[in-house]
């Protein structure tokens, strides 16, 4: 057993000194260190060995693993030292390469995943396009909000039974200060612009919102909305179908179907609903429709009086309208994408696929 612990220290720490690449040394590792090595071979020979004897045997063995693997550790140091003073005496050699790279795997920096758009993203710039070339300015609001502009400024007071539509989380805030909210729609911006913009005007306001929602197919917790508001002395319903059709137009880039029904938001008089056919089942019912072959997609109406007198605008001279586009369900509709939670579960392999 000695002899045969002798020959695989002396082979290996021969063949070990003579490595000249990384490669050769891992493979030197496995044959006489590895699970099936050499040494792994003689230490199932321990049970046929005099007990009395185990311990000098065991020693040996613990020596020679000790041996080989200095020895290998040198090499390797001893190899990469090498390479390094090779690659600073080479003048063509790149010092802005990474050092990781450039020490443990080889010359070439390691090359860059290429970025992609998120899906949202790409949309929701389309989205901007379109309406800036109908003149619509691209404004921003908090998503921390008072529970002022998301809820009483929109005509729903706290005993208002719509507050119970949009489920909320609410933000602790210290006795004496407004309640704040995560905001639950991006209306909340309505009176905000009313407040801040002489009119006529026109506007869009994209943006995350928050609901305390139980999550499934075609609901998230957090997701995504388009807000749209034109004031003006003259606005009618024709308009707003118009405004809404081209945008739909635009971003499916082919006709789709939608059909429009009444509504009800208190905020807007009248109100409608507008829906597109699934694009991902093509209408025959799945999941993300809960099988009735429509998204709701597209919330509107003309603003409501109430919210115009606390925009500070009079109802006797100014008139509106405003949608709330679900832009989450309008990127799944536009990529057939079967479950919402895709969007924000950021798994690189999702988003890779819109490169
Ligand atoms: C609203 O949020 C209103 N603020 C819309 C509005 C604006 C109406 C202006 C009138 C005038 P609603 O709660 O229905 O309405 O949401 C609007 C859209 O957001 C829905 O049609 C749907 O497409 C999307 N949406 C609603 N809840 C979720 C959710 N949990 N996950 C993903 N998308 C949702």
């Amino acid at each position: 057993m000695f002899e045969r612990l002798d020959q695989i220290e002396g082979e290996a720490l021969v063949a070990i000194a003579a490595a000249t690449d990384e490669g050769v040394l891992r493979d030197l590792e496995v044959r006489f260190l590895g699970k099936k090595g050499a040494l792994t071979e003689v230490m199932k020979g321990m049970r046929d060995v005099a007990p009395a004897d185990k311990p000098k045997v065991g020693a040996r063995v613990n020596e020679v693993r000790a041996a080989v693997e200095g020895a290998i550790t040198t090499r390797r140091d001893a190899l990469e030292g090498e390479r390094i003073a090779r690659l600073s005496a080479d003048p063509d050699f790149d010092v802005s390469l990474p050092p990781f790279d450039v020490g443990r795997l080889g010359l070439e920096g390691r090359v860059g995943g290429v970025g992609a758009l998120h899906p949202l993203t790409r949309v929701t710039a389309h989205i901007e396009d379109v309406f800036r070339a109908m003149g619509f300015l691209l404004l921003d609001y908090p998503e921390v909000e008072s529970e002022f502009f998301n809820f009483d400024a929109l005509n729903i007071p706290a005993t208002h039974p719509a507050r119970d539509m949009q489920d909320t989380f609410w933000v602790e805030t210290p006795p004496g200060v407004d309640k704040q909210l995560l905001r639950t729609h991006t209306s909340t911006g309505q009176v905000r612009t009313m407040r801040a913009m002489k009119p006529p005007f026109r506007a869009i306001f994209p943006g995350r919102v928050f609901r305390y929602e139980e999550v499934d197919a075609s609901h998230e917790h957090t997701f995504h909305q388009v807000e749209g508001l034109m004031i003006d002395r003259k606005v009618s319903v024709a308009n707003l179908i118009y405004s809404m059709k081209t945008l739909l137009s635009e971003i499916f880039e082919r006709e789709v179907t939608i059909r429009l029904r009444p509504g009800y938001f208190p905020f807007v008089e009248p109100g409608f609903e507008l829906d597109i056919q699934c694009q991902v089942c093509g209408g025959k019912g799945c999941s993300v429709c809960k099988h009735s072959g429509w998204v709701e997609l597209l919330p509107c109406g003309l603003v409501h009086p109430n919210v115009l007198r606390h925009g500070g605008l009079d109802p006797n001279e100014w008139q509106g309208w405003a949608f709330g586009l679900g832009l989450s369900r309008l990127v799944m509709m536009k990529y057939q994408i079967e479950d919402i939670r895709h969007l924000l579960g950021g798994d690189l392999r999702f988003i890779q696929q819109f490169e």
